[in-house]
């Protein structure tokens, strides 16, 4: 699974790269095998009835047989279908992150040894896998055109991995992206008003050489940052669960400082805080 050199020019020439081979299926088998555990204990332990909880259980088993991307799609649409108020999808997207196998998936030797064959000769995380749950025809939360720089600013070099663990086809909304984008260096972006993703390009650009990437289940599409993409849209009646990983390059760094910021989060926030003002009314 050697990238070649005209694999090399073609990368820096259009902006991406599809790596393909055997090992990717172990790979991503691998993370399913972890994340189909994840959705098994959410709904084990969650505060549903017994009977809802069987219901569930029953489903997952017979799904077993199946290739693990299939038995993915099944046991996912199978919550989304059964869920209130995204009770449960929402939940996942939270806890894959947390997941040691998903995070530990940055550390992957195949795709340390293609970012290096790629140019980024030494590969530094510059953020934490992410694990997208994009459910059929919702909206919210696809990303308009944008460049993944704002989130791996600190080499210009900084390379994308981004995967699909359950099959792509048309429908499912494939990944768009402007091939040869990427030479425009880093484009002014503004705030995205119309859904949940953060910015936007400030500027109109031409989207007449958009090309939507169909990959198969042995494929990783690697892309230069500033490569200009954007979500397709899911029109079609399956979920669609895919991966991204971004890489800074420690030789090229503009500043020697780490993208992660160490949160308080919401939950324990609110914890102190209740916990506060029970300590001051016992005072009284
Ligand atoms: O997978 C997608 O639909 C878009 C992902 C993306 O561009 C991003 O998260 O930066
Ligand atoms: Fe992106």
């Amino acid at each position: 699974m050697k990238v070649n050199q005209k694999d090399i020019e073609n990368f820096h020439k259009n902006g991406f790269f599809i790596l393909k081979g055997g090992a990717i299926v172990d790979f991503k088998d691998r993370i399913i095998e972890d994340l189909l555990s994840i959705i098994k204990s959410t709904i084990k332990y969650s505060n549903t009835n017994d009977k809802t909880k069987l219901l569930y259980d029953d489903f997952f088993k017979n799904s077993e047989g199946s290739q693990k991307s299939e038995q993915l799609s099944k046991c996912i649409d199978f919550v989304i279908e059964n869920e209130n108020d995204h009770e449960y999808s929402s939940a996942l997207y939270e806890i894959f992150y947390n997941s040691p196998v998903v995070i530990s998936s940055i550390n992957n030797k195949l795709i340390n040894d293609t970012l290096i064959s790629l140019g980024v000769k030494h590969p530094l995380a510059s953020d934490l896998p992410l694990v997208r749950i994009d459910r059929a025809k919702y909206r919210v939360f696809d990303t308009p055109w944008h460049q993944d720089y704002w989130q791996s600013y600190l080499s210009n070099n900084a390379i994308v991995a981004w995967f699909s663990l359950t099959q792509l086809f048309p429908g499912i909304g494939l990944l768009e992206v402007i091939p040869k984008s990427h030479k425009e260096g880093c484009l002014n972006f503004k705030k995205f008003e119309k859904g949940a993703a953060p910015f936007t390009l400030a500027d109109n650009i031409s989207t007449k050489r958009t090309m939507s990437i169909k990959l198969n289940y042995d494929e990783i599409l690697f892309f230069n940052s500033y490569l200009i993409h954007r979500s397709g849209l899911n029109n079609s009646k399956t979920t669609r669960i895919t991966l991204q990983m971004r890489y800074n390059d420690l030789t090229t760094l503009k500043k020697q400082v780490s993208p992660y910021v160490i949160k308080y989060s919401d939950c324990v926030e609110s914890f102190h805080k209740s916990q506060l003002n029970f300590s001051k009314k016992s005072e009284v």
